[in-house]
Parts: C-alpha cells; structure tokens; sequence
C-alpha cells in the first residue's frame, strides 16, 4: 500500500512521553521494584494459608479487582484511531478556529466510532446508529465534534434523551434484549412520538448496519455556530464524506456476522490501519448566513431536520485521516471523554434544545464514568496546549502547578494567569440577542414531523425501500403488543401508504392514522401527491440521501476469498490475486482446512481461514480458484454443504463471484445453476475481460439490483 507510517504529530509527540515499552525489561510491582517470582504467593509453608504480609499478591489482586470503570451509558462499544486533520481550503472568510484558518494545517485527532445501545462487549453489527466522535486537538485547546453517521435525531429537546435511551437500551425487568431496538418498549415510545418519524426512517436503512466503520459519513446533526474575526455569524452544518463511498451490508448478513465475528467492525478498521489502508474522509460545511435563518421550511434548531443538499450544497473544506491505531485499548479508547461544549473561539452553539441539553450531560456523564473532576489530565485527553488555570486538588491530581496562588484577582502570582483578550485567543461567546418569556415550551416552528421522512424514503432506490420495509416487519413482528403494532402502521401512513400496508399485511394489523396531539391530517402520500409537490416546486427527492449515488470507483481494502484445495492452479491464481492486491484489496485465502495448499505446480498456499472457521458473510466477493483438481477436492471434501452454502449465500447476499476454469462441476451443485442469471457481477472464465468484470463488480459493492432474482422472488 502507497501510505506511509504517521510522521510525528503534536499529540503523538505528548503521548509518547505516557507510552511504555516492556520489551527488555523486567517485571516490577507498581512501586517499581523488582518482582522474583510471579508464579506463588507468600504461604506460611508447603500446603499452608496464603501470609497477609504478602504485599505483590495484594497489590497484583487489588488492581485487578478495580480494572473495570462504569461503560458509557449510551456508545459504550466502540473503536477509535488516531489521525490527522488536513485543511484543504482557508475558510478564514467565515471562522476565526485557527485549524480553519491556514490552508495545509495538519491537526492531530482521535476519532472513536460506536454503536449507541449495546453494551460494551456487544456485537458491532447491532441494527443502530454509529458515533462518530472527534477530538481536534488544535493549538486553541480540544475541539471535540460529537457526531454521529445520520444526520438528524429521534428527539427534539434534550428532556426526552433519558426516555429514548431507557426505551431502546433492554427492558428493565429481564434486560432483554441486548443491542436491539427489536422490542415493545423502543417502539413504544416511538408509535408515540411523531417527532422520530423521520430518524426511524434512517435507522430502519441500511445506513444502521455498515459494512465498515471506514464506509460511513459523519454528521455533526445540530446547526452550530461559525464567527470570524469581524463578529459574522454563519449557521453551519458539518459532514464528512469517506472517500471508499457509503456502504452496508445485508440485514440477514448482520445477524450472521455478529455470530461468526462480532469485532467486525473493529478488527476491520484495525487491519486496514495496519495494513496502511488509512481510512479518508472529506470534511464538509453547509453554511447558512445569520440572516437566513428563517429561509427555510423547517427550523435550523430542530435537530429532526437536514438541510438538503440542492437547497445548499457541502463545501469540501479538508481531509480526515486516520492513520495509528492506538497502543492501549482502555488508556485512549476507553478513557477519551468527548463533549460537544468543548469548543475553540469561531465556533459556537445554536439554540438547538437537543444540543443545549447535551452541554450539560457529557461532564457530568464523565464524572461517574471516569470518576473525577481532573478527567482531562489523562493522557488521552489532555490539550497539545498547556492548561493554566487556578484549579488544584480532586482525586487523581497529576499536575503540579508550583506556586500560592489559586485564585483570582491575586496580586501575589501578579495576577496570573490573566484572562485572555479576545485578539489574544480569548473564547468569547456570541452576543445574540434574545428577549422573550421563560417558557417550558416546544416551538411551533417544530410540530411538523413527517416531509424529510417523505424525502428520504422518496429518495431511497427500490432495493433500498426495499431493505426498510423489510426492517420495520422484522422489527415490528418482535413487538409482542398489537396496539404498538397498529400505531406505529399509523404513522408509517403519514410517510408513504404503500410503506404502511406493505408494512402491515406482514404484521397482522389494519392501517389507522391515529392522530396524536399537534398532528393534522397527513397529506396524500402517493405518487400523484409527489408530482404535485414537484410541480410547486418543493424538493421531494435528494441524491445524497441513497447510498445508490455514493463513491464505486474502489475496490481498497474490500476483502476478498479466494476458495482453493490441492490441485489448484498456482499461476491464474496469483495473476489475480497480484492485480486485486495493487489495487489495495486484500486477498484471504479460505481452504478445507488450514494445512499448506499444494498447487498443481508445487508451489504452497497458506490458508487464513478454514470453511469451519470463516463464512461468506466476513467477506465482499469470492474467487472459486481455477483447476479441476482443486474445484473436484471441493466437492469431495467432507466439507461440500459448506462450500456450496459459502457460494449460495456469497450469491444471496449480491456479491460478486468470480468461477475459475473448471468450477462447472461446482457452479451445478449451487442455487446459480438453477436461475438464469443475467447480473453482471457473476463472472465465469468464459467470460472476456474477466478480471477488469470481477474488479468493477468488487467497486459496485453490491448487485441489489439483482437481489430479487438472485433470492429466487422474481
Ligand atoms: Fe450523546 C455519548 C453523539 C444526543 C448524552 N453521544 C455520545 C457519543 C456520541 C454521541 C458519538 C459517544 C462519544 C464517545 O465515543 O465517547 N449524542 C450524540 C449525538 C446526539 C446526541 C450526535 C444528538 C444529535 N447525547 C445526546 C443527548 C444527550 C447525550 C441529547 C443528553 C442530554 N451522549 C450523551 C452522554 C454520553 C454520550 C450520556 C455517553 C458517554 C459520554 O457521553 O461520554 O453524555
């Protein structure tokens, strides 16, 4: 692969001096002396009690009874990476943040990536939404943007997060089940709250099961805030868009491959960094000038809202790279402690009331989780600047900052640390003005909650309305209450009928748009509705909302199987294998067995999985290597049902199969013989341009165009 190794970056450059290395070095006990014997405690003789005095075994025991700190209450999975943040455009016009400011600015980053639901040892291939966090550690201090791969929310205001998270996280009585939205309680609370229409539509997309954490945009949802150095204000909304495209996997596939590798996810962006197949995203800004924030139909606060890309498009401004996987799991993964209000001046918030409750709960969330007010001195966290200021004492203290002073006004530190002037880097907030009454209210500007759930399901190709429908029958035949059943038909009514009644002759219920306080009777949602809407102009369809529109143009570090046994013919196999490798996939071989593979010329192939181990599902296409030998050692072996079940399901799932010469014996055992198949993405060596078919079948991700008639429904 072409990238290099990370060069040394700012942050990379602090942790280094936090970073240990054993190798060569001998064992000590925390006090840092050195141990004789790790293998027996200290007894008070052959076959007597274990003596108190023994202070290692104490020591090694009492660490270890305290190695586990509370999970995150929500995004407790998770994986992250370091990386670096390159400015591609000097956006000075709109921003004073200086990692904004001077075009090619490298910022060091950590990105940790999550499902929301599940627990910390929960599979990755959880139906959810992904986090997507980003600490920016730029010379003004943190900048973290807690963002997320759907652009938009369940809620409105932050006083409802505690119910959907207790509502989607397990039932409270059995804690069943484990990352799953699956359940009554979860679509309970939704058939009851209008407002999550519209994510519920993302959710019940493909977008909630990636193929890859590498394969996801990122959203920073909330309008925020940018000011440059004269006071201008600009709304802004924050995307990134990853360069490999946007991509997911099957719903039957997710469900296998949390069985056969729950880490999928994590192990995947492990070795592609590894590999230096760093992961790439551009970063892109919607922006929106002060005075046109009424221009819009929705509210710019209401975080159940996007801004559709016709109305104002992403500028790309700057490249996110991750490029070093971390050295300790639970000291930089674990242990980072994002937050939204950790910001650098030229950025500020919105009146958002979702992003106003969250300013509160990410400090106080990290007070229990990591258990002190000093959270920010652990490694991982702490700013490339220096921190100055009169905070002292609390548990775990690292910092020793010399001197009397603690306080301010002093005069006898004369008066240090001063306050900032602004010109000097000194955050000052945005001076909006706002009068009105206090209110506990919501504003009428957020009552209607179903034309972006339109648009969406509206812009979804057919495989992919498809794919929802079918997640909402799986999801809703789980909920075990009729009447949960029947509301949530009711509101799928106010999004598209026909989504409504397809959903409901699947679960047993009638169609009934139940109306809820502040809903009007919904507009027509058929075909002859959209024209109408089209014809006055309003937006009822987006490009940017169908992974059908996104990046195909790669085939890096898909992964690919190539199927052999003895006999196999070495040099077509390498052929290909060599011309996928340049072009960055990675080629794992998949034998009967993980014994040497003896080709037909001698030569060895050493397999990285054996059929009992792998399955189809870990995998983006497959090459049936050439040889008669070695498709007949396939078919003889014990393992036939496996082999053919790896190619049916390979073909299930829409992916691309390559048969190599003499695989006739094989292709007749397997579902392809029975169908007609017309897709391109099945490729045998009669074919002509059989390697350049195979690799831009790989590029297209999936053929969900042929899903139906591959799964045998047309
Ligand atoms: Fe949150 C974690 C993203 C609403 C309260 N949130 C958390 C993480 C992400 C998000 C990516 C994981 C960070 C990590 O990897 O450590 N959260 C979002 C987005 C939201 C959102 C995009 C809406 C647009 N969150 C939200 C609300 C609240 C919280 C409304 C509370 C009022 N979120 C939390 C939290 C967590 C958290 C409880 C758990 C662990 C943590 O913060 O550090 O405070």
């Amino acid at each position: 692969m072409e990238n290099e190794k990370p060069g040394s970056n700012a942050k990379l450059d602090q942790l280094q001096n936090d970073t240990i290395d054993n190798s060569n070095e001998k064992l000590t006990t925390n006090q840092g002396l050195k141990i004789n014997n790790n293998q027996d405690s200290l007894k008070a003789g052959d076959r007597a009690p274990t003596l108190l005095e023994d202070f290692i075994l104490r020591e090694k025991i009492t660490h270890f009874d305290h190695e586990r700190i509370p999970e995150r209450i929500v995004h407790a999975r998770g994986s992250g990476a370091h990386g670096v943040f390159k400015l591609t455009k000097n956006f000075e016009k709109y921003t004073k943040a200086k990692f904004l400011n001077d075009i090619g600015k490298e910022t060091p980053v950590f990105v940790r990536f999550s499902t929301v639901a599940g627990s910390r040892g929960s599979t990755d291939l959880a139906r959810d939404v992904r986090g997507f966090a980003i600490k920016f550690y730029t010379e003004e201090g943190n900048y973290d943007l807690v963002a997320n791969n759907i652009p938009v929310f369940f809620i409105q205001d932050a006083m409802k997060f505690p119910d959907l998270v207790h509502a989607v996280k397990p039932e409270p009585d059995h804690e069943i089940p484990q990352a799953s939205s699956a359940h009554n309680t979860f679509w309970d609370f939704i058939s009851l709250m209008p407002e999550s229409t519209h994510m519920i539509m993302w959710l019940m997309s493909d977008r909630a099961i990636p193929r890859s954490y590498r394969m996801m945009e990122g959203f920073g949802v909330h309008s925020f805030k940018f000011i440059n150095s004269d006071g201008a204000v600009h709304f802004v909304k924050f995307h990134f868009k990853p360069k490999l495209g946007v991509h997911s996997v099957a719903w039957p596939e997710a469900q296998k491959i949390s069985g056969n590798d729950p880490d999928f996810h994590r192990r995947d962006l492990w070795e592609a960094i590894d590999n230096g197949a760093f992961p790439e995203w551009d970063f892109g800004v919607q922006i929106i000038p002060e005075e046109n924030e009424h221009d819009f139909d929705f509210d710019l606060l209401d975080p159940t809202k996007l801004i559709p890309e016709e109305l104002v498009p992403v500028e790309i401004i700057g490249t996110l790279t991750l490029n070093k996987n971390p050295d300790n799991f639970f000291a930089e993964t674990e242990q980072i402690a994002f937050h939204p209000g950790h910001l650098v001046p030229g950025i500020d918030f919105s009146n958002d009331p979702l992003l106003q409750g969250r300013l509160f709960s990410y400090t106080d969330t990290q007070l229990s989780r990591l258990g002190s007010p000093n959270f920010h001195e652990i490694p991982i966290n702490r700013s490339i600047t220096t921190v100055h200021n009169n905070q002292r004492d609390g548990h775990m203290r690292q910092q020793i900052t010399k001197g009397k002073v603690n306080y301010e006004p002093n005069s006898i530190g004369g008066g240090c640390p001063y306050q900032a002037m602004m010109k000097e880097g000194g955050f000052a907030s945005q001076e909006e003005g706002i009068s009105g009454h206090k209110i506990r209210a919501r504003s009428e500007s957020f009552v209607e909650h179903y034309s972006q759930a339109k648009l969406f399901y509206n812009s979804q190709s057919e495989p992919e309305k498809t794919h929802l429908q079918n997640a909402l029958i799986f999801e809703l035949s789980k909920v075990t209450i009729p009447e949960i059943r029947e509301r949530m038909v009711g509101q799928l009514a106010f999004v598209d009928k026909n989504l409504a009644q397809s959903v409901a002759d699947k679960i047993g219920v009638e169609v009934k748009t139940l109306l809820q306080p502040n809903q009007s009777i919904p507009a027509d949602t058929d075909s002859s509705a959209l024209q109408s809407e089209e014809s006055e102009g309003k937006i009822t369809s987006s490009e940017a909302l169908s992974m059908k529109n996104t990046v195909k143009d790669t085939i890096e570090s898909r992964v690919i199987g190539f199927m052999m046994t003895g006999g196999v013919n070495a040099s077509a196999t390498d052929e290909l294998k060599k011309e996928l490798e340049n072009k960055g996939a990675v080629v794992q071989i998949i034998s009967e067995n993980t014994s040497p593979v003896i080709a037909s010329d001698g030569q060895q192939f050493i397999p990285d999985h054996s059929l009992s181990t792998t399955s189809s599902v870990c995998f983006d296409a497959l090459y049936v290597c050439p040889g008669d030998e070695s498709v007949n050692g396939l078919i003889k072996s014990g393992n036939l049902n496996m082999t053919v079940d790896f190619i049916n399901e390979t073909y299930r799932h829409c992916k691309a199969i390559y048969f190599g010469d003499g695989s006739e014996p094989i292709i007749s055992l397997s579902d392809i013989a029975k169908k007609k198949h017309t897709d391109p993405a099945i490729i045998t060596y009669k074919d002509s341009d059989t390697h350049q078919r195979f690799i831009a079948a790989i590029a297209n991700h999936r053929a969900w165009e042929f899903e139906k008639e591959r799964n045998g429904l047309v």
